[in-house]
C-alpha cells in the first residue's frame, strides 16, 4: 500500500504500539536536542539515571538561550553544561554558535532521522525531513538514557503546496497563513506533512521556518521531502554524504487534506498577543513601528538576513526606531559577512546582535512602553518580552526590512516600486566554522571530566506519591489557551533560575495572579483550572515542575496542548478533562475539591473520574496510558522509574515493567 512519509519514518522507528491515530506509540529517538533554558535540568535529570555515557546515536547541547551574564547564575550553568556534556559524550554549541534549530540544521541533521528535543521548536528540523519532536526535558533526558519516546500517535496531515511564492512573499507569510486557516490549536494531534509541486520551490531553510512555527499551530511536528534542495544543502555545508532522498509514494493517502497555492500567498501578519491573530499586512499598513527584531528562533538563516540586508543596503532605518538582526548562527553570521551584508546594515543604522535567541525568549530586547515591536519571531504570547502589556508583531523578514526603512507597517510589495525583488540565493559552499562546537571526548577519556556545578544548581526536589484520597483547593481559575509562558514566565528575570526549582516557582502565574505562587505555598494541595488548549506553547517542564513543587496536584481544563500534559504527569500532576466542557463555569477560585479513593480508581484504569464539589459531583476525563498511570501513582517519572530500578538495565522495556 503506498505510504506518505511520516508513516514511513514512523514505521521505522516505532518500538511499541501500533500506528492508530489517538493511541500510544513508542518511537526509537535517534538524534536529541537540549538547550541551555530547558537542558540544565534535563540534564540533572539524566545524571539522576546513574548512566556513563548516552545511549544515542548523537546527543547536542546548545547554549542559545541564556546569554545574558548579568551575575554569576547563567555563566554556571554553561559551565554546568559544557563540562556534563564532555563528561556523557554530548556534542556542547558553545554560547554565541547559534541558536539550536538552525546550528542542527546546518552541522548534524540527517533525512530520515528522529530527533526529540527539550524546545518545542525542535520542528525546524522538518526543513531536514527529520521527524523532530518537542517534548518536556525528562522526556528527552529518557531518550538521552536510551528510552524510547511515548507520544499518543498522531495523524496524518498532507498539505500540498502548489505554485511558487511572489517576490517580497516568503516562507514565514506560508506558515502565517496556515495559522491564519487553522489558529493556535489547528494542529493538535497532527504531524503536518507538505507535498507537492509547490515544495521544490523552498529551500531546507525556507522549509524550517514553516517546521519552526508548526509548534504554533499546536501540531506534534510538520515534516518535508528529502530532495534534491535538501541535497543542495546538505552538500553546501560540506555534508553530502548525509543525504539521501525520501518522500511519499505516488498516490498515498492522508489522515487529513489541505492545499496552498503560494502563488496567491501574500504578506500576513500577526497582531498582538497570539501568533494566530492573522490579518494581511496591507490591512493594517501605516501603523507606526518602534522596534524591529529579525533573527532569532525563526527567519534567522542566510537566506532571510541577507535579504534584509539588500533591501536596506545604501539605505537607513527611520530615525525613530531601532532595527535589530539576531542571527540565527555565526555561520549565518560569518556568511553574511563573506558577502558584505554586515556592512549594509551598520551602515543602514541596524544594531547586530550574537547568535541566539535573545529577545525571542524575552533575554533583553524589550519594547518600551506601548511600542510596537515588528519580529520574525515564532511566539507573541502576552508579556513574553518582558514588557507588560506588550504589542509584539510577528512578520516575515521581507515585511520588518520594509517596515524598518518607512517606519510604519508596510506591505513589502510596495518595495518593488524603489527596488528589484533581491531575490537572494543560498550560497553553493556556505563559510563552515566548527569551531564553538566541542565534540565528544572518547569514553576512557570522558570518565575523567569532573562535572561542575556552581551555586546555582540546586538538587531536584522530592515529590510524594499520589494519595488514596486527594483534597485540594481551586488556587486559580484560567481562561482558553493558556500559554506556558503565562504559567511559568521566562525573561532575564526568571530564566536564570530553570535549575533552581525553589526559586523559580516564586514566579508561577505571576503575569495573571502576583499573589498565587504564596497563597500555593499556604495550601497544603491546589487545583488550577483551565479552558480549552492549556499550555500551548513552549516545552518547558519547568510550568508543571514549579508548580508541582508549589504543591499543585490537578489541572483541570476542557483540553491540553500536547507537550504540557505530557509534563505534567512526568510530574504527578493529575491532568483531568471536563467529561461536560460546560462544568467549567460550576468551578471557582477558593472551591474544595475532593477526590476520594483516587489511587484505587487510577489503579483499575477508570478513565472517569468524579469529583466532589459543593455538594455536587463534576465528572472528569483522565485520558492516559497505563504507562503514565503507574508514573503519575508514583508521583511522577522519576520516582517511577527509579522505584522500578532499571535505569540501567534494558531502558526499552523499563517503561512496560513495574
Ligand atoms: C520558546 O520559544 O518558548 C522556547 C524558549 O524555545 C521554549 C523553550 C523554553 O521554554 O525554554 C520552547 O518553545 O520549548
Amino acid at each position: 500500500m503506498p505510504k506518505n512519509l511520516a508513516t514511513k519514518i514512523l514505521e521505522a522507528h516505532l518500538v511499541d504500539g501500533e500506528l492508530i491515530p489517538g493511541t500510544e506509540i513508542a518511537l526509537q529517538i535517534d538524534h536529541t536536542l537540549l538547550q541551555d533554558a530547558t537542558g540544565t535540568m534535563a540534564m540533572l535529570e539524566f545524571m539522576a539515571m546513574g548512566i556513563d555515557r548516552v545511549k544515542v546515536a548523537l546527543a547536542t547541547q546548545y547554549i542559545d538561550h541564556n546569554l545574558l551574564q548579568t551575575d554569576s547564575r547563567n555563566a554556571d550553568d554553561h559551565i554546568f553544561l559544557m563540562t556534563a556534556g564532555e563528561r556523557y559524550g554530548v556534542h556542547v554549541s558553545k554560547p554565541g554558535n547559534g541558536v539550536s534549530h538552525q546550528v542542527h540544521l546546518e552541522r548534524f541533521g540527517v533525512p530520515g532521522k528522529t530527533l526529540l528535543g527539550a524546545d518545542s521548536h525542535s520542528t525546524s528540523a522538518a526543513g531536514m525531513a527529520m521527524l523532530a519532536i518537542g517534548a518536556g526535558g525528562l522526556d528527552v533526558a529518557l531518550a538521552m538514557a536510551g528510552h524510547p519516546f511515548h507520544l499518543p500517535c498522531p495523524q496524518i496531515w498532507g498539505v500540498k503546496l502548489t505554485g511558487e511564492l511572489p517576490p517580497w512573499v516568503s516562507a514565514k507569510d506560508v506558515i502565517l497563513e496556515m495559522l491564519r486557516r487553522h489558529t493556535v490549536k489547528g494542529g493538535v494531534g497532527k504531524i503536518i506533512e507538505y507535498y507537492g509541486p509547490g515544495v521544490a520551490t523552498l529551500s531546507a531553510t525556507d522549509r524550517a521556518i514553516i517546521g519552526n512555527m508548526g509548534a504554533e499551530l499546536g501540531a506534534t511536528t510538520s515534516l518535508f521531502p528529502s530532495d534534491h534542495r535538501t541535497r543542495e544543502f546538505l552538500e553546501a555545508q560540506g555534508r553530502g554524504a548525509s543525504w539521501q532522498a525520501l518522500q511519499a509514494d505516488p498516490d498515498c493517502s492522508y489522515d487529513l487534506y489541505e492545499e496552498i497555492d503560494l502563488a496567491t500567498v501574500e504578506p500576513l501578519i500577526a497582531c498582538p498577543s497570539s501568533p494566530d491573530k492573522v490579518v494581511r499586512v496591507a490591512d493594517i499598513a501605516g501603523l507606526k513601528v518602534d522596534q524591529v527584531l529579525v533573527g532569532s528562533s525563526a527567519n534567522s538563516a542566510f537566506r532571510d538576513l541577507m535579504t534584509v540586508c539588500r533591501i536596506l543596503d545604501g539605505r537607513r532605518v527611520a530615525r525613530h526606531l531601532s532595527f535589530h538582526v539576531n542571527p540565527g548562527s555565526r555561520q549565518v553570521l560569518e556568511n553574511i559577512a563573506d558577502q558584505g551584508g554586515i556592512m549594509m546594515l551598520l551602515l543602514a543604522g541596524a544594531q547586530i546582535h550574537q547568535s541566539g535567541c535573545l529577545g525571542c525568549i524575552g533575554m533583553g530586547q524589550a519594547p518600551g512602553t506601548g511600542q510596537v515591536s515588528l519580529r520574525t519571531f515564532p511566539r507573541n504570547f502576552p508579556g513574553r518580552s518582558g514588557t507588560k502589556g506588550d504589542l509584539v508583531y510577528l512578520c516575515s523578514p521581507e515585511t520588518a526590512a520594509a517596515s524598518g526603512l518607512s517606519g510604519v507597517l508596510t506591505d513589502p510589495r510596495e518595495l518593488g516600486k524603489i527596488m528589484a525583488w533581491p531575490g537572494v540565493q543560498n550560497p553553493q559552499h556556505y563559510v563552515v566554522d566548527d569551531s564553538s562546537i566541542i565534540f565528544p571526548l572518547p569514553p576512557d577519556e570522558a570518565l575523567r571530566v569532573e562535572v561542575v556545578t556552581g551555586p546555582n544548581i540546586v538538587p531536584f526536589p522530592d515529590f510524594p506519591e499520589l494519595p488514596e484520597d486527594l483534597s485540594v483547593e481551586v488556587l486559580l481559575k484560567t481562561g482558553d489557551n493558556i500559554s506556558t509562558d503565562a504559567i511559568m514566565p521566562a525573561g532575564n528575570k526568571v530564566l536564570p533560575f530553570r535549575s533552581n526549582i525553589p526559586a523559580i516557582s516564586q514566579f508561577v502565574f505571576e503575569q495573571l495572579d502576583p499573589g498565587f505562587a504564596d497563597r500555593a505555598k499556604a495550601t497544603a494541595a491546589g487545583a488550577v483550572i483551565g479552558g480549552d488548549n492549556y499550555g500551548q506553547g513552549s516545552s518547558r517542564e519547568h510550568a508543571a515542575l514549579a508548580p508541582r513543587y508549589l504543591g499543585i496536584r490537578v489541572k483541570i481544563a476542557k483540553s491540553f496542548a500536547r507537550i504540557h500534559k505530557a509534563n505534567l504527569v512526568n510530574f504527578g500532576i493529575l491532568p483531568l478533562v471536563f467529561k461536560d466542557p460546560a462544568d467549567y463555569d460550576l468551578l471557582q477560585q477558593g472551591d474544595r475539591l475532593r477526590i476520594p479513593h483516587l489511587r484505587t480508581m487510577i489503579v483499575r484504569g477508570a478513565t472517569v473520574i468524579p469529583l466532589e464539589v459543593n455538594d455536587r459531583t463534576i465528572l472528569t476525563l483522565l485520558d492516559v496510558s497505563d504507562r503514565q498511570r503507574r508514573e503519575l501513582l508514583a508521583g511522577g517519572t522519576l520516582n517511577y522509574v527509579k522505584s522500578a530500578g532499571q535505569w540501567e538495565d534494558d531502558p526499552q522495556g523499563c517503561r512496560k515493567s513495574g
